[in-house]
């Protein structure tokens, strides 16, 4: 038996295909070929930068989608199901809006595939693949699974091991598809088997994808205990509560940590508490927009990606382009100035949908005319197009050439050492490149015809390379 495993692409740009050019490992297929049966052959395809062969013989196809790559992914199972081969689809989109996928896809699988993917396997051998497998979430990789990291070998991916320590986060901030996900609850692996893990590749530098790695402060101090014989560098992302522990902060620097990408998401308190985020009221000075928080992280040396969901309703211009003026005094070394997005399955998606304000049919993901960082719902105190605008011109300001030069000047996190400065400068100008070739995208491929139907022409790799030859983007 034979598995085509299928990381899908966003979509489109309006002259060329979106060739990814920061791509990470997809460790989701990575975790899920390592479940599958050893006799079972497994093949990896990343819509992201290769071309995916259609007709290459496969028994079965699993696609792992989010909610931004969903359009793309049922042109992908059209392709696969106009040829007789059966295709399931699962991921976190899957696992919190069911009803869509199902209409795309043989089988949809909801929830980890530690728990039922084995199962769904078997079925498929014996030509019985059920249309839907209610699995369970919790801990990663029971027992010491190992992701297929051979599959990812030669695919040009960024040179960084992605790894899990934990699955979920204990908080219920209202827009966060995680907390959805996996019910306000962390599951988090036994430690020695995140380390044997890291013993069995071969890179120093990882990146825990976890949604909160520091959700439990004092699990993730045992692990780091532990963790610091390893000698290596690592990033995560986790909430600003840590600062409240110097213990904890004391006990990443000793262990290899980098930085963290940090939801910051709002500098108006009103909007922090709108939107429930309970990690970023917890601060022992009263409320002063951080400043003593990011001060305790760059005393670490901590290298902060700093994250915004901007549109809330306490939120308007002059909030937003204050918000960039916060990033750029702190000298962040990234900054992502996402607006907020209605996922379905979340509070925020249903007040949005009962207050009649969300745009493109309530499905922007769907939408033929939608188009990536595009607001998709009416904000209070501004327009959807003002939103977008001025989102757009903070990104646009942050990634600029000036913008990197100024953010590097900062001796406690940036220049502290040579290996920071590296990476700073390294990633940079990278996803200020990739942020201008997604801005304004369109999802999926095909332009024409309900979704779902095969893209034919459009996807072959002849197509491909004649936008090339007249854009020079691939
Ligand atoms: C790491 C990460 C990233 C990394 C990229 C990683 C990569 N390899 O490319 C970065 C930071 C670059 C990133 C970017 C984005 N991300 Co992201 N990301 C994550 C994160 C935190 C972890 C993903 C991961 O690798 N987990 C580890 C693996 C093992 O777990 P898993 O993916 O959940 O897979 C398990 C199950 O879901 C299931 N499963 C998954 N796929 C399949 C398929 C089948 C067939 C089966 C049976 C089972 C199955 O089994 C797996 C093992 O248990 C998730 C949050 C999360 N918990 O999923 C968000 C998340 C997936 N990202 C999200 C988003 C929105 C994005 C962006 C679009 C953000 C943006 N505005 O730019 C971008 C663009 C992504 C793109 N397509 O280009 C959302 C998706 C929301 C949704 N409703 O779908 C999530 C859920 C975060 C959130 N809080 O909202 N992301
Ligand atoms: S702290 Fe982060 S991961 Fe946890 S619920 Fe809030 S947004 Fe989601």
């Amino acid at each position: 038996m034979k598995i085509t495993f299928i990381m899908p692409n966003i979509g489109r740009q309006d002259h060329s295909l979106y060739i990814d050019e920061a791509r990470m490992e997809p460790l989701s297929l990575g975790v899920l070929a390592g479940l599958t049966p050893p006799d079972v052959e497994c093949v990896l395809y990343d819509d992201r930068m290769e071309e995916i062969p259609f007709d290459e013989p496969t028994d079965l196809v699993a696609i792992s989608i989010e909610i931004y790559a969903a359009r793309r992914a049922y042109e992908i199972a059209a392709e696969y199901r106009s040829r007789g081969v059966p295709v399931i689809l699962g991921g976190a989109h899957p696992s919190l809006f069911p009803e869509e996928c199902q209409a795309y896809a043989d089988s949809i699988y909801i929830g980890d595939a530690e728990f039922r993917w084995a199962e769904a396997v078997e079925d498929a051998r014996q030509g019985q693949l059920k249309p839907r497998y209610d699995a369970a979430v919790g801990v990663a990789q029971a027992g010491g699974s190992l992701p297929r990291r051979d599959l990812f070998v030669g695919k040009g991916y960024l040179p960084l091991t992605l790894m899990q320590f934990s699955r979920g986060c204990r908080f219920a901030c209202d827009f966060c598809a995680v907390s959805a996900y996996f019910k306000k609850t962390q599951y988090i692996r036994p430690t020695q088997e995140v380390l044997e893990e890291i013993r069995r590749q071969d890179r120093k530098f990882v990146f825990f994808v976890d949604d909160n790695f520091l959700s439990n402060h004092n699990a993730a101090k045992s692990f780091l205990r532990d963790l610091i014989p390893m000698k290596i560098r690592w990033v995560s992302q986790a909430s600003i509560d840590m600062t409240n522990d110097l213990e904890l902060m004391e006990l990443m620097a000793k262990s290899g940590c980098m930085g963290h990408v940090v939801g910051f998401e709002s500098i108006s308190p009103d909007s922090i508490k709108l939107m429930k985020k309970a990690p970023n009221l917890m601060h022992k000075q009263g409320w002063d927009r951080y400043e003593a928080q990011v001060e305790i992280l760059r005393q670490f040396h901590m290298q902060t990606w700093a994250t915004f969901t901007l549109g809330h309703d306490f939120d308007t211009i002059e909030s937003i382009q204050q918000t960039h003026e916060f990033a750029m005094r702190n000298r962040f070394c990234f900054a992502a100035y996402n607006i907020l997005m209605p996922y379905p399955g979340t509070p925020l998606y249903d007040r949005l949908n009962s207050e009649g304000r969300l745009l493109f049919d309530g499905k922007w993901w769907l939408h033929p005319e939608y188009r990536f960082n595009q607001a998709t719902f009416i904000p209070k105190n501004m327009t959807p197009d003002e939103l977008t605008d001025v989102i757009w011109s903070c990104r646009d300001k942050w990634n600029s050439p000036r913008s990197i030069f100024w953010r590097m000047w900062d001796f406690k996190t940036h220049m502290s050492s040579f290996t920071r400065l590296f990476m700073y400068l390294a990633y940079n100008p990278l996803y200020a490149k990739e942020s201008y070739k997604k801005q304004g995208m369109l999802f999926g491929r095909n332009r024409k015809g309900p979704i779902g139907v095969p893209v034919g022409e459009t996807s072959s790799r002849r197509s491909i390379e004649r936008s090339a030859e007249t854009t020079g983007v691939r």
